[in-house]
């Protein structure tokens, strides 16, 4: 517990990721994180976590809410050590968070 020498003030926070089915999602979420203020997002679209390094003033609630407003969902698992999602999800095929097609949900430019 003595890490915290070079960056005061400054939380790491672990988000599960849910709803990314492609990579490009990973980047989508990313963008949507890295907007807000002082904030630092990695995603890593295979094991569906985000790294978020965030000034120590910001609210979890509100990183969670941005992925949301992505269209996809966030989770806080330090909190919630458990959340019994295990039931055999969907298959990734071609479908996005909203249940849209993947041509219509991916934007990218
Ligand atoms: Mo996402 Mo992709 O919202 O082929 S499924 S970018």
């Amino acid at each position: 517990m003595s890490t915290a020498v070079r960056t005061v003030g400054v939380t790491d926070i672990e988000l599960a990721i849910g709803g990314m089915t492609c990579a490009s999602c990973a980047n989508r979420i990313e963008r949507r994180l890295n907007k807000l203020d002082g904030v630092t997002a990695t995603v890593n679209y295979a094991t569906e976590k985000a790294r978020v390094h965030a000034p120590a003033g910001v609210d979890p609630a509100a990183l969670v809410a941005a992925v949301e407003a992505a269209g996809y969902t966030a989770e806080l698992p330090r909190r919630r050590a458990r959340t019994s999602r295990t039931t055999s999800g969907p298959t990734p095929t071609g479908r996005c968070a909203s249940g849209s097609s993947r041509a219509r949900c991916c934007r990218h430019r």
